[in-house]
């Protein structure tokens, strides 16, 4: 990867007309790369005003190191630092040369004026040049500390500030050069560019020659060209626009104490957030955090429309039926937001339309009358990864239940209710299962594996049921993308059932972990399963 220190040096040598922009901080320093710039000027006098504080050596230098490392974290362009005079002498110049390629600082710009120094634009400000030959050895040691050899020393000669002529513009530079500078910045406060268009038809093309025209900003930026500069800097513009505008943001508030006139002025707040880069962060908590946190997916099947509900589900799916003046389906939905789990995808059906709720993904199973379960799920997980809980839409549980899951290793895990027999009893469809060993209530952290699963398993080989939920590793729902992408090719795909996928499962050797539980859940599949519900 090129380093910042050779773009910089490839701007400067690029043979044509280059702009840097100011910047003082990280946002600014990235709003000016999104703005096109392939550069930054760190100046002295904006990072300092934006601190509050005077371009006067008021802000020490590592308070203006630590503003350029945000500025460097939040760009890819290479930052030319106005250094003002180095802030102290040659030994000075060393430590921070050190410090700034530490930094992947691309460059250094200092000033032959004294210590401390003020702004060069500064009415009556006080502009006392540096003996040139102190000045040389401080670019000598600049150079010698350097260990990148694309990092460059820019000298900015300040003579036509201090109120000099052409000839001391002249020597200064020519002193600077022979001492190792990598370019000029020749400085003016001239309203008309004569000063810097004398001096570089003096100077030639012995090196390249920088200019910051914010006092002869008149002058067309052809001028330049044609005069053969190598940088224009656009010094201070962007402190001075924002500025301007936090002057009317917040005297807007005051007068009118209240943003309702305002919010449309300024930029949104999702605009802020994404300069802050909070996109990159939430992929990598997806990434990093522990289960249970934002990354964990639910897969809601809620494509059928429960026929056995009659009249009551004649308009609406069963998933949303409501229990205590809610619908089944965004009752459980809380749950899993409740335990983390805020990345939620149902698979709709029947009058899809009707599940609408806000902040959930919704794939649609259009053949949900021709169709069971297993192809709803097909559609859910088809372009997902990760891990992930799979539920089906109409039942209900305690919280500690998916979490139990998720928190259980395995690829696949299962939870089961070891209270099956009143299921069994009532005659209802239910997903029978039985395991490696059956539940034992004096046994803590059983390890039991699921065997065969199906409505019609014998009595004595029963050991659970199925209450419609489990959770998939990672790892699992890459298994599970395969085996269903296999299935989905057999002439039957679309009137399989889970226990049927489940079986598959087993057959090709994955081990699908159960956990066994006591009740705390209910499958709304009949009637009077729904009045028990309201009480649950
Ligand atoms: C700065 O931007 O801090 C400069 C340029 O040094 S000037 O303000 O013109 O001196
Ligand atoms: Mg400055």
């Amino acid at each position: 990867m090129t380093s910042r220190a050779t773009k910089f040096r490839e701007l400067l040598n690029s043979g044509k007309l280059e702009f840097l922009c100011e910047a003082h901080n990280g946002i600014s320093a990235k709003i000016v790369e999104e703005a096109g710039f392939k550069g930054i000027w760190a100046s002295s006098l904006t990072i300092s005003a934006a601190m509050g504080v005077r371009d006067n050596n008021e802000a020490s230098w590592t308070q203006i190191l630590e503003v350029l490392e945000f500025m460097n974290d939040a760009t890819t362009i290479p930052i030319l630092l106005d250094a003002d005079t180095g802030y102290g002498n040659f030994n000075n110049v060393r430590r921070l040369v050190k410090k700034l390629e530490q930094r992947n600082i691309a460059a250094v710009c200092i000033e032959d004026k004294r210590f401390p120094k003020t702004n060069s634009l500064l009415a009556g400000g006080r502009q006392e040049l540096a003996d040139i030959d102190e000045f040389c050895g401080k670019i000598k040691a600049a150079k010698d500390t350097q260990t990148n050899p694309d990092f460059s020393v820019i000298a900015r000669v300040e003579a036509f500030i201090a109120g000099l002529g052409l000839d001391e513009a002249l020597k200064r530079a020519g002193a600077y050069h022979r001492a190792g500078a990598d370019g000029i910045l020749i400085h003016s406060k001239s309203k008309k560019p004569d000063e810097v268009l004398a001096f570089k038809k003096e100077w030639g093309d012995r090196s390249p020659v920088i200019i910051v025209p914010t006092a002869y900003y008149t002058t067309p930026v052809e001028v330049f060209e044609e005069a053969g500069f190598g940088i224009v800097i656009w010094a201070n513009m962007i402190l001075r626009g924002a500025v301007k505008a936090m002057k009317e943001a917040s005297s807007h508030l005051a007068r009118e104490k209240s943003l309702l006139t305002l919010e449309d002025h300024i930029v949104p707040i999702t605009e802020i957030f994404r300069l802050q880069g909070s996109d990159e962060l939430k992929f990598a908590e997806e990434r990093y955090l522990p289960v249970a946190g934002e990354h964990v997916r639910a897969v809601i099947l809620a494509a059928s429309r429960g026929k056995e509900f009659g009249s009551l589900t004649a308009q609406k799916p069963k998933a949303l039926l409501e229990v205590a003046g809610r619908p089944i389906l965004y009752k459980q939905i809380d749950t899993l937001r409740e335990i983390g789990v805020k990345d939620v995808t149902v698979v709709r059906g029947f009058q899809k339309e009707m599940i609408n709720a806000p902040r959930i993904r919704y794939i649609d199973n259009d053949e949900y009358e021709s169709t069971q379960e297993v192809v709803s799920l097909w559609k859910g997980v088809q372009n997902t990864s990760g891990k992930t809980i799979i539920a089906y839409g109409d039942i209900l549980y305690k919280k500690y239940i998916p979490t139990t899951l998720l928190e259980t290793d395995g690829d696949f895990v299962i939870a089961v209710d070891s209270d099956w027999k009143s299921s069994y009893e009532k005659g209802r469809y239910a997903d029978f299962v039985s395991c490696s060993e059956p539940y034992q209530k004096k046994v803590f952290d059983q390890k039991v594996w699921l065997k065969d699963m199906g409505t019609t398993l014998a009595r004595d080989s029963i050991c659970g049921e199925w209450i419609g939920l489990l959770s998939v590793s990672a790892g699992g729902l890459e298994t599970l993308q395969n085996v269903l992408g296999d299935l989905s090719k057999k002439d039957d795909f679309g009137k399989m059932r889970m226990a049927e996928l489940f079986r598959e499962l087993i057959k090709r050797g994955h081990e699908m972990k159960v956990l066994y539980i006591l009740g705390h859940w209910l499958d709304v599949d009949d009637i009077m399963d729904l009045s028990e519900a309201s009480v649950f």
